[in-house]
């Protein structure tokens, strides 16, 4: 992949330099706001037929099926180990015998999981919760480029994450770039009025994203906190962001943590740098929620993929090799 950064003082002076030099054939990946005064886009550079330029060392995306591992009895082993305990007691009915096909996995994990990727969302504001670093903010970037292409649909977002480094992606920046309203809330002492007073400056939005502060499992403060920021908020949809490479007893932490925030749906992230999912399979079954979506890289352009059993399988048989 061929990438180019461009700099400036504002989302409009960069933008005009893409539109310069590529001529609009470029594919923002990142948007940073290195300080106050200087924004930074990365563009993937497209050729002019629109296929994106590959090179032979690309990883693997994850829609790429074609080598799904089909194997004898070790293989069902493997991959037992591989679900998670909880998991295996369901999965083992389908591995045993020689029957160790990826479609057989997946019959396995569709019977143990349950699925829910529909998008739009129903309810008009769309909050994202989870342990910091874990994902949230580019989420919801890539679920805000994945909607606006899909469907014609006016989308806001509220930036409820005060922790914005300059080395992280800057969801403000991004969404000047793709068009898209934006309203910061402060910690202020009116905490539950923030996000209601927030989705009233963006009445015109259809949908709106919430990006909320990461929280620890042990942080009651700040639990209480986004709690709280959450509470006066109707017509709320509320996504667990759940970090696949998380070890067990974090992770199992984290979902107790948050049952508080009533979640709808989790939205399983960085599964490319997971080596062991596990855990994280065997959490989201005792969540007894629904997984929407995983990710699979950190810039906007990388995956977002609806979760489904047979994507499943797919990882899975993947991190054997
Ligand atoms: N490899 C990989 N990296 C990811 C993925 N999603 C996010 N990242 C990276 O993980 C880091 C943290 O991502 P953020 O989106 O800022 O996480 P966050 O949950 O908003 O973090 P806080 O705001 O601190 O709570 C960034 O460097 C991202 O680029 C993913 O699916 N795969
Ligand atoms: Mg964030």
């Amino acid at each position: 992949m061929r990438t180019k950064t461009f700099r400036g003082e504002s989302v409009q002076e960069v933008m005009q330099q893409v539109r310069d030099e590529l001529g609009g054939h470029g594919l923002i990946l990142n948007s940073l706001r290195k300080d106050e005064s200087v924004i930074e886009i990365e563009v993937e550079l497209v050729s002019l037929d629109g296929s994106q330029e590959q090179e032979a060392d690309e990883p693997m995306p994850l829609q790429d099926e074609a080598d799904l591992a089909r194997d004898s009895d070790a293989a069902s082993a493997l991959i037992l180990n591989r679900v998670g305990r909880d998991i295996q007691v369901v999965c083992r009915r389908y591995l045993t015998g020689g029957e160790s096909d990826p479609e057989m996995l997946a019959k396995g994990l569709g019977e143990a999981l349950s699925f829910d990727a529909s998008m739009p969302p129903k309810a008009r504001a769309v909050a994202l919760v989870g342990p910091s670093g874990s994902g949230k903010t580019t989420a919801v970037a890539k679920l805000i480029a994945n909607i606006q292409a899909a469907f014609d649909i006016s989308i806001g977002v509220i930036l409820a994450d005060q922790g914005r480094g300059s080395r992280e992606m800057s969801l403000e920046t991004f969404a000047q770039v793709v068009g898209v309203p934006a309203v910061s809330v402060d910690c202020g002492l009116d905490v539950r009025q923030q996000i209601p007073e927030a989705l009233a400056r963006l009445r015109d939005c259809e949908l709106v994203f919430i990006d909320t502060p990461g929280v620890g499992a042990t942080e009651e403060n700040r639990l209480r906190y986004v709690e709280r920021l959450l509470d006066g908020c109707h017509d709320l949809e509320t996504m667990y962001v759940m970090p696949a490479p998380q070890q067990e007893r974090e992770l199992s932490a984290l979902t107790a943590a948050y049952r508080r925030f009533d979640c709808s749906r989790i939205i399983l992230t960085k599964v490319d740098q997971a080596g062991y999912m596990g855990p994280a399979l065997n959490e989201t079954l005792r969540s007894g929620l629904p997984l929407a979506f995983v990710t699979g890289g950190a810039r906007v352009s990388d995956e977002i993929e609806p979760a489904s059993a047979r994507r499943l399988a797919w990882l899975l048989l993947r991190q054997m090799h």
